[in-house]
């Protein structure tokens, strides 16, 4: 019995600053149209795949800082988009900067991502939980992090829905280097983690670090979908951006924890693999089956050290 469903990896090279909606869409679209030829039924695009990736900036100016964003999703850019891949019958999930107003007249903005089903509807939207780096512009740093000065964390969880003929959730970049986040998922029985990303190679807290970048990178995707049997996409914005260098090495990972497919360049690039979506049962229900081997009631934290920084032993 085979769940076999082809997956499509649609890698961005840089976006500059002063792109326009539209050349970035026509970008989009040609990776669509690609994935058309090559028969893919799901294409999964970058973290704020409409823009550059603004947070390396810290914007005062309040329309410059929400002309990054998106009031409503599909917006006037990109219905052209949704309504070509509905043609085509190709799925796709895209991840933008996401402006909104709730019924209290509280403006949220958040890290969003966006799931289309191969008939033009939409399934899900995931919002960001973990957001990295800092809300206060800091000189010291060769370029900004401000995720935190832009984006509120997402209080929807993590969910999972039923769709490509499985059960799919979705985390965007930073979510993916959390062990919650997949056990999350996989705790409702993912098969299929979508994740698009931005990762620069320059840690500024930590530059021992940016020669693991891209070990990190698959190293916890690689982990989380082992340790959940479920597969995992994760999809660079790739390529030096606005001077700032950012990794690329898209790939599909199998429940196993092998990856199937990668991205060779670091620019706009389609990679292609089909997954079969049973093939997550080979680990679900032996060396990770949940029900009989996990034991949640004895998950306790029992001492009294918290965090990665044990305090000093007492004198
Ligand atoms: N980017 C980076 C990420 O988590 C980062 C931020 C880089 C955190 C390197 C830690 C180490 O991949 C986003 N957009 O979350």
């Amino acid at each position: 019995m085979s769940r076999n469903l082809d997956v499509g990896m649609a890698q961005m090279g840089p976006t500059a600053r002063h792109a326009t909606r539209g050349e970035v869409v026509k970008r989009m679209m040609e990776l669509l149209h690609e994935a058309a030829e090559r028969k893919v039924e799901l294409l999964v695009y970058p973290e704020l795949a409409l823009t550059t990736f603004f947070p390396r900036w810290h914007i005062e100016d309040e329309e410059e800082m929400l002309s990054f964003f998106e009031e409503e999703m599909p917006s006037e850019a990109t219905q052209p988009l949704f309504d070509e891949a509905a043609r085509l019958g190709i799925g796709f999930c895209l991840g933008y900067a996401e402006v909104l107003t709730d019924d209290e007249g509280v403006t949220h903005r958040y890290n969003t991502q966006i799931l289309v089903e191969r008939d033009g509807s939409q399934v899900a939207r995931f919002r960001k939980i973990h957001i990295p780096g800092h809300a206060d512009n800091q000189e010291w740093r060769p370029f900004q992090h401000l995720e935190r000065y832009y984006f509120e964390s997402g209080p929807g969880g993590f969910g999972v829905w039923r769709a490509f003929g499985g059960i799919v959730g979705m985390a965007i970049c930073n979510d993916r280097r959390w062990s919650e986040t997949y056990r999350v998922m996989g705790l409702q029985g993912a098969e299929l983690i979508l994740i698009g990303y931005n990762t620069p190679y320059f840690y500024a807290a930590d530059p021992q670090q940016n020669a693991l970048q891209n070990f990190h990178n698959h190293v916890v995707m690689q982990a989380g979908a082992y340790q959940n049997g479920c597969w995992v996409v994760g999809v660079a914005k790739a390529g030096t951006e606005e001077g700032v260098e950012n990794i690329a090495q898209s790939v599909i990972v199998a429940p196993s924890g092998q990856i199937v497919c990668q991205t060779i360049t670091d620019g706009d690039e389609l990679a292609v693999a089909r997954i079969d979506l049973d093939f997550c049962r080979f680990y679900k229900e032996n060396v990770f089956n949940f029900d009989l081997y996990r034991v949640p009631e004895h998950y306790r934290i029992i001492s009294e050290t918290r965090g990665a920084i044990l305090p000093p032993e007492p004198e």
